[in-house]
C-alpha cells in the first residue's frame, strides 16, 4: 500500500467488501473506468447510474481522449449486479457542434416516487452541474434544471424541507478564494426544483481537518432522528506527490466525510466527523487505476436493519460498496473522536 502523509484511514465502523461491486470486466460494451455511481432503492430493487470514461488505455494515454457514457445497472441484494445492454446517454452521440461535451457523475434521489438525477455537465462553455427527471426504467433522460458555471456535485434532498426542494452543490470561486482549489460545500431551494435561490453556505474547507484543498457533496441525504446524515468529499494536496496513476502526477487524495445536518434547516451542522470516514487504503484504491487514492461516495442507502451502504468510486476506476450501522455513524458525528 502506497502512503500518503499524513496518513489518514477509514473509521474503525467502516466495513469494506474486499472486491469492487462493479468494473469494467461486467460492462456489455465499450468501457474502461466504471466509477462515480448514484445508487438507491427503487421499485423493489436496487438501480445504479455509473460513469464509464472509456477510449484510452494507460498507454495511450493522453493521445487518446476519453469519451464518457452513463450505465444503468440493477440488483436484487446491493451487491450483484446486472448492467444493461443500452446506456442512457453518450458522450460518443453528441454533434461536435454540440454545446454539451458530456455528462457524468451521476447521482440518483428518489423525490415523491420519482426518480431524479443530478449530473456533473461538461460544456464549451463552462462546467455546468444540472437536474434531470428520468423515466421510472431510467432511458430516457430530460434536463430540467441547469447551473451557470462554475458549479458541479449536486446532489438532491429525498423530501422537500420548508415546503421546497433542496440541493447541496459545489461552486467553483476560482477569482475570489486565492485562485486555487479553494471550493466549499453549499446549500441552495426550489419551488419546483428548476429555479435555485436562497443559497448558503453549509461547510467550508476550513473547517475540515482531513482537507486543505477542497470539499463537497458526495451521495445524497439520508434522513435520521437525528438529522440528515450526508457523506462529503474533502481533498488534500500535497505538491511533493508524484505518479498516483496515469498521469505524469498526481497530487490530491480524496477522502469520505460524514456529517449530520439540521432536520429543519440543514444550512445548519449539528455534527461532523474530524477524521476521516472512508480513506484510500486498499490496493485498488492505492495502487492501480487512473488517478489513485480517490474515494468518492455517490450513493448512501439506509436499509430497515439500520446498516447503512455507502457506495464510492475508487481511484476514477471502479466501483466499490462500504457497510456500516446507522448508530455508529451519527455517534462519529456527534461524538468528538
Ligand atoms: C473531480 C471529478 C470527479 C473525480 C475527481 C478525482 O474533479 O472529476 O469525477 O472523481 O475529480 O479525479
Amino acid at each position: 500500500m502506497k502512503i500518503l502523509t499524513p496518513e489518514l484511514y477509514s473509521a474503525p465502523c467502516i466495513k469494506k467488501l474486499e472486491k469492487p461491486v462493479l468494473t469494467k470486466d461486467d460492462i456489455p460494451y465499450d468501457a474502461s473506468l466504471i466509477f462515480n455511481a448514484g445508487v438507491a432503492k427503487f421499485n423493489g430493487q436496487y438501480v445504479m447510474v455509473f460513469r464509464n470514461d472509456y477510449g484510452p488505455s494507460e498507454e495511450n494515454y493522453p493521445s487518446v481522449r476519453f469519451k464518457t457514457s452513463i450505465g444503468f445497472a440493477t440488483s436484487e441484494d446491493g451487491i450483484h449486479w446486472k448492467v444493461r445492454e443500452s446506456t442512457i446517454c453518450d458522450s460518443a452521440d453528441l454533434l461536435p457542434t454540440d454545446e454539451l461535451v458530456r455528462l457524468y457523475d451521476p447521482r440518483i434521489t428518489i423525490i415523491e416516487g420519482k426518480p431524479y438525477l443530478c449530473m456533473a455537465m461538461d460544456t464549451k462553455h463552462g462546467v455546468r452541474g444540472c437536474i434531470a427527471e428520468v423515466d421510472d426504467n431510467f432511458e430516457n433522460i430530460r434536463i430540467i434544471s441547469a447551473s451557470a458555471p462554475d458549479n458541479r456535485n449536486m446532489v438532491l434532498f429525498p423530501e422537500k424541507i420548508g415546503g421546497k426542494y433542496v440541493r447541496l452543490e459545489r461552486p467553483f470561486p476560482v477569482y475570489s478564494r486565492g485562485g486555487k482549489d479553494r471550493f466549499d460545500l453549499w446549500l441552495s431551494t426550489s419551488p419546483d426544483l428548476v429555479y435555485w435561490g436562497e443559497t448558503e453556505l453549509v461547510l467550508a474547507v476550513e473547517d475540515v481537518p482531513f482537507a486543505n484543498d477542497k470539499i463537497g457533496p458526495a451521495a445524497p441525504p439520508v434522513k435520521t432522528e437525528k438529522g440528515w446524515l450526508t457523506t462529503f468529499h474533502a481533498v488534500d494536496r500535497d505538491e511533493t506527490r508524484g505518479k498516483n496513476g496515469w498521469e505524469k502526477a498526481w497530487k490530491k487524495r480524496y477522502c469520505a466525510g460524514i456529517m449530520l445536518l439540521d432536520l429543519e434547516d440543514p444550512t445548519k451542522v449539528v455534527g461532523m466527523s474530524k477524521l476521516p470516514l472512508i480513506a484510500p487504503e486498499n490496493y485498488y484504491e492505492t495502487e492501480v487505476g487512473f488517478r489513485q487514492q480517490v474515494i468518492f461516495p455517490g450513493g448512501m442507502i439506509l436499509e430497515d436493519d439500520g446498516e447503512v451502504k455507502i457506495y464510492y468510486g475508487a481511484s476514477d476506476t471502479v466501483e466499490c460498496l462500504a457497510t456500516a450501522k446507522l448508530d455508529d455513524l451519527i455517534a462519529l458525528c456527534t461524538e468528538a473522536r
